[in-house]
């Protein structure tokens, strides 16, 4: 089934925004087979039936490339205790923050994880996303790290959106391996690890490396049985101290690098010569009130990457929208508006490993999102608003 649509202005974001006013897309099934301006529309095309756009913004479907909307409970209460003057690791340290979570999470079955959780898909959704990673993380039992990666799996086959799921046992350590993050690896971490990946449930293995976590060499464990079985990796980094994540995750040739609010320039020497992606979570640094800013400039002068997610979970970063977390990376990190939507869109695509989508080409995915808009810097400026008009999932407009 062939579907031409018409008089869009699309940003094909297959070099720079790479503008084309005037434009059509063909799709057959689920591919894009033709893509541009509507004078050069191949005569074959013509008659097929189609939907004119009214000149409104199309862009490659969006891709949330880091969260974590699989948990338990909420943290309104540890908002209000940071308001009256904790720290992030002092909120942590006192068995509150990601803790917290875990106990939530834990004491809830897959269906009630499920219900909260396609929520917050559908909040992503609606803000014209077509990809989500999912990360696991807030279960810490190899019997609880494979029930979130279940659910997530679910939201994949009940919402008309892919999902990526990924491995992140070693996340947090629970309070029965207290001082004893060398056996929560070896007991917890790797068997999760390698259950989860024989029931086919893994795309990505993540680790949290922090004082507050894991030490550079633990995570390193779980890299190599990430590798032993195929598995690419991607490390939360950086985020409240230097350790060199990142340069050890770009060792493993590292889908991506995440946070680096702390990152340093051998950091980004690596990562470029990886050629890994640096993902940037600016909904955390603004909730975290965070003043150490990530090296956007430098990332910028070395050619790495730069993708951006919401880092959506109950702690850190409580954000569904997309459209909201570029404008905060543009107005809190100058990133430029094409950085925020190639972050959204093309780079988010590589941080996940994935080629097929992120552009608007023949042979991509038709995954789309038609805005109420008429330049992409629109998305990146609005602050708050929702200006998606229409998303086409794999070639079908469900609006
Ligand atoms: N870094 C973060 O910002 C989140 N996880 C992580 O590794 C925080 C998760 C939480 O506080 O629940
Ligand atoms: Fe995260």
């Amino acid at each position: 089934m062939s579907i031409l649509l018409t008089n869009a202005t699309l940003a094909t974001m297959t070099d720079c925004y790479g503008l084309i006013e005037g434009g059509a897309v063909v799709m057959d099934g689920e591919s894009i087979v033709w893509a541009g301006a509507m004078a050069s529309l191949p005569a074959a095309y013509g008659d097929l039936p189609g939907t004119d756009l009214g000149g409104r913004l199309v862009t490659p479907a969006l891709i949330d490339c880091h969260t974590h909307i699989v948990f338990g409970g909420d943290r309104a209460a540890e908002f209000e205790m940071r308001l009256n003057g904790a720290s992030y690791e002092e909120v942590a340290r006192a068995g509150g923050g990601i803790l917290s979570t875990v106990k939530a999470t834990r004491a809830a079955s897959e269906d009630e994880l499920l219900v909260s959780a396609l929520a917050r898909a559908d909040q992503i959704i609606a803000g014209g996303a077509g990809t989500i990673e999912v990360k696991s993380g807030y279960g810490l039992t190899v019997a609880d790290e494979l029930k979130m990666l279940r659910v997530a799996r679910r939201i994949g086959q009940l919402r008309p959106v892919t999902v990526l799921t990924t491995h992140l046992a070693a996340h947090a350590v629970p309070p029965e391996y207290k001082g004893r993050a060398d056996d929560y690896v070896s007991e917890v971490a790797l068997p999760s690890l390698h259950a989860a990946h024989a029931e086919g449930l893994i795309d990505a293995v993540d680790a949290f490396c922090e004082r507050i976590a894991f030490s550079v060499a633990q995570v390193e464990r779980l890299f190599v049985a990430a590798q032993n079985l195929g598995l690419p990796v991607k490390l939360h980094a950086e985020q409240l101290s230097d350790l060199k994540g990142a340069v050890m995750a770009a060792r493993f040739g590292a889908l991506s690098a995440d946070h680096l609010e702390y990152l340093a320039q051998d950091g980004v020497d690596a990562l470029a010569a990886s050629g890994s992606v640096a993902v940037i979570l600016p909904g955390a640094f603004y909730t975290l009130r965070e003043t150490q800013m990530p090296p956007i400039a430098a990332l910028r002068a070395a050619g790495v990457p730069m993708a951006l997610a919401t880092d959506c979970n109950p702690g850190s970063s409580p954000i569904t929208s997309l459209t909201l977390t570029m404008n905060m990376a543009c107005t809190l990190f100058r990133m430029t508006p094409l950085e925020a939507l190639q972050g959204t869109t093309i780079h988010a695509a590589r941080a996940l490993g994935l080629t097929d989508r992120g552009t608007i080409a023949p042979g991509q995915r038709a995954d789309l999102a038609v805005w109420e808009a008429r330049h992409p810097a629109e998305l990146s400026y609005r602050i708050g608003a929702t200006p998606l008009y229409q998303r086409i999932f794999g070639g079908r407009l469900d609006a």
